[in-house]
């Protein structure tokens, strides 16, 4: 019977929920660095939810706007069971993982606190006059936030590395101090992007800052600038104005290079004005130019600072300002040898960039996610090309319109945060999706997407190894290994038996190969038809790592025999993409433990990492495509699929340095390729 009515009731808040939804992530202004702003950044009162019980009920359905932990106790006889009085506190922007051990391995539900204090009404400008509005941003939450003030339900968000702002003007129109809640669910499953299953840990939290934004009614909403032509330097802004219902002035002015534009407009929407930006020294590595871009609508002023340059394909090249770049790269994660975390903020973007300058890098591809605007911003300082990439990673829910959806939305958010980045030329749309009808068309969707809002980048994806080349690389290591005179008569005994038994893989193999001798090295010309959709084709490969380890799953080849005769035909190999494209090795690698030095080069010394580094590299120059690569990767990163005790203890240890910045000898090796490499 109380369990009926308890679900009545539950049904009924339910109800109520449903109807509160309001707030909307694209409306808000961009640009947000550049506003007037109030930071929620510093402590937070928590609580932790494994069960997720604070917005819903054991018995379904759930709990609306006055939910358990959304409202503070009203009086002694109230029956309480929970408080953010006293509670334990999270510093914000951060991961709980890194924060708490206690949380280094929790997932799921934390609710986060604080207070906010509003001048009221008419407070638009954070002064008490005008009639502004106030968003509430957040930088990135990850995974799905759920925001309430006073109880109230603003808003919500998924996708754990893009920024989204709520309209809260009225949620906090009364004076005095509010309280502001928020859900963090880091739960991912089969339709979460990425999903559960990633190579890197899913840290937890409010992990990028938090700012109330003021602006008045009628305000720049956002404004991008593109060079059009590195030839006539002819280039473009738009301008979105929101708010406006009579005629106002827009000025646009460049001050260094002596432009002052001006417009009236009576409406809202969005603006195109031609830039004459002859006198413009254009952006590129060696003399990252930026210039202070003002836009003024009435009393809103929004000023960005903007470097201008092309970025273009021609055949195998990469073109930037029309000249051929090779992109000496690294991939890194949103780690920072300052700390343990998820990093955020300039101080661990200085400390990250500074370490692939030294390096000798001038292209970072930024896995497998959206980083931190600061990152962004600095490589536009630094003159570092960038790969800004959403996390379609690995097996994600291509079947699926709605997840297709989430990864539009994801796209949308990245491309709008960074639109002005000089630095940015490379939107990926995706990390080692396995082949199949659905991915392709899901992964095609994303590419038309890219291009619909920002036609002045690249698209590229990072290819899985395929099956045929995977094939081919089993069929060249068994025949080699046939005649080899180091593998022993037992071992080929048991190959020419696999053969005799399994003829039909080879058989495949020796057929796609064509009439290649005995002693031939792999084919590794990549035929993912995904090639058809990006301009620059990306592939990830793992000769001298997880090759080896593969064949003995496949045939009775010892791994020792196999590794042996992998790096005897890395002499031979050629990696390249049916596609007459430019190819990027987005990531090649090994594991290494900072400090243990071995000359006999075992797995995971530095001396085994820096050989894969040394024959990857004279390797890939054989390839008469390649335009880059991005060794993985520059830091350490913490994994939960890397356990082993006292070498990986959670992280995957394929970094250039470990998580403190101890250099490994690949650094070096790598460094002195870019020393020498045009
Ligand atoms: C890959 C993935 C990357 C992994 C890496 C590895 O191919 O793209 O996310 O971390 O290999 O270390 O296995």
């Amino acid at each position: 019977m109380i369990k009926k009515l308890l679900q009545r009731v539950v049904a009924l808040m339910g109800a109520t929920l449903m109807l509160s939804i309001v707030g909307t992530a694209m409306a808000a202004p961009n640009l947000v660095e550049q506003r007037q702003r109030v930071s929620l950044d510093g402590e937070w009162q928590i609580i932790v939810d494994p069960l997720g019980l604070g917005d819903s009920s054991p018995f379904g359905g759930d709990i609306p706007e006055r939910g358990y932990f959304l409202n503070p106790p009203r009086g002694p006889q109230n029956l309480v069971e929970f408080s953010f009085d006293n509670s334990q506190t999270l510093t914000v922007p951060g991961d709980w993982n890194s924060q708490k051990a206690e949380l280094f391995f929790y997932d799921r539900t934390v609710w986060y606190h604080r207070m906010i204090t509003s001048a009221g009404t008419g407070d638009g400008m954070g002064d008490g006059t005008g009639d502004g509005r106030k968003f509430l941003h957040f930088g990135a939450v990850n995974y799905r936030a759920k925001v309430w003030i006073d109880g109230a339900f603003v808003g919500a968000h998924e996708g754990g590395f893009t920024p989204f702002a709520f309209d809260v003007t009225d949620a906090l129109s009364a004076p005095g101090d509010h309280s502001l809640v928020v859900k963090v669910d880091n739960l991912h499953g089969t339709h979460t992007i990425p999903t559960r299953w990633a190579d890197w840990l899913h840290f937890g939290g409010i992990t990028r800052s938090v700012s109330l934004v003021s602006v008045p009614a009628a305000h720049i909403e956002d404004f991008t600038v593109s060079l059009k032509d590195h030839q006539t330097k002819q280039g473009v802004i738009k301008i979105d104005v929101t708010g406006v219902t009579s005629r106002t002035d827009i000025t646009v002015a460049i001050p260094a290079l002596n432009i002052q534009r001006q417009v009236q407009t009576d409406s809202s929407g969005a603006l195109y004005l031609q830039l004459d930006l002859s006198d413009a020294t254009l952006w590129s590595p060696q003399n990252p130019q930026l210039y202070d871009v003002i836009v003024t609508l009435g009393d809103d002023e929004v000023s960005d600072r903007v470097g201008f340059r092309t970025v273009e394909t021609r055949g195998t090249d990469i073109l930037l300002n029309g000249e051929p770049i090779f992109l000496k790269g690294v991939a890194m994660h949103e780690e920072s040898i300052l700390h343990e975390g998820r990093s955020h903020g300039p101080a661990d973007a200085k400390a990250m960039l500074m370490l692939a300058k030294e390096l000798g890098a001038n292209f970072i591809r930024l896995a497998h996610y959206p980083h931190d605007a600061a990152t962004t911003r600095l490589a536009d300082e630094l003159g570092l090309l960038i790969w800004s990439e959403v996390p379609v990673y690995w097996q994600i829910a291509f079947e699926d319109e709605a997840v297709l959806a989430k990864a539009k939305t994801m796209i949308g958010e990245m491309i709008r945060r960074d639109a002005n980045r000089a630095s940015v030329v490379i939107w990926s749309i995706a990390n080692e999706t396995p082949e199949s009808d659905e991915r392709l068309a899901f992964l095609e969707a994303l590419a038309d997407e890219v291009r619909r809002l920002d036609n002045t980048r690249l698209v590229s994806a990072a290819l899985l190894t395929g099956r045929k080349e995977l094939e081919a690389i089993g069929y060249a290591v068994v025949s080699r290994a046939l005649n080899d005179p180091q593998v022993s008569d037992k071992t080929k005994q048991a190959l020419a038996d696999e053969i005799g038994f399994f003829p039909s893989a080879i058989a495949r193999a020796a057929a796609w190969l064509g009439n290649v001798g005995p002693a031939a090295a792999p084919d590794m010309r990549s035929e993912d038809p995904l090639g058809e959709f990006v301009d620059v084709v990306a592939i990830n490969e793992y000769f001298g790592w997880y090759y080896a380890a593969f064949i003995p799953l496949i045939v009775p080849l010892p791994e020792a025999d196999a590794r042996r005769i992998i790096f005897d035909m890395m002499d031979e190999v050629v990696i390249g993409t049916k596609f007459d494209k430019p190819l990027i090795i987005s990531e090649f690698g090994a594991g290494a433990k900072a400090g243990y030095t071995d000359p006999t080069a075992p797995i995971w010394s530095e001396d085994y990492q820096a050989k894969v580094y040394d024959m990857q590299l004279q390797m890939l120059e054989r390839s008469d495509q390649l335009a880059g690569i991005s060794p993985w990767v520059l830091r350490d990163f913490r994994s939960y699929m890397r356990p082993l005790n006292s070498i990986q203890d959670y992280y995957n240890r394929k970094g250039l340095v470990s998580e403190t910045g101890q250099k490994k000898k690949a650094f070096f090796i790598l460094q002195q390729y870019y020393q020498n490499r045009e």
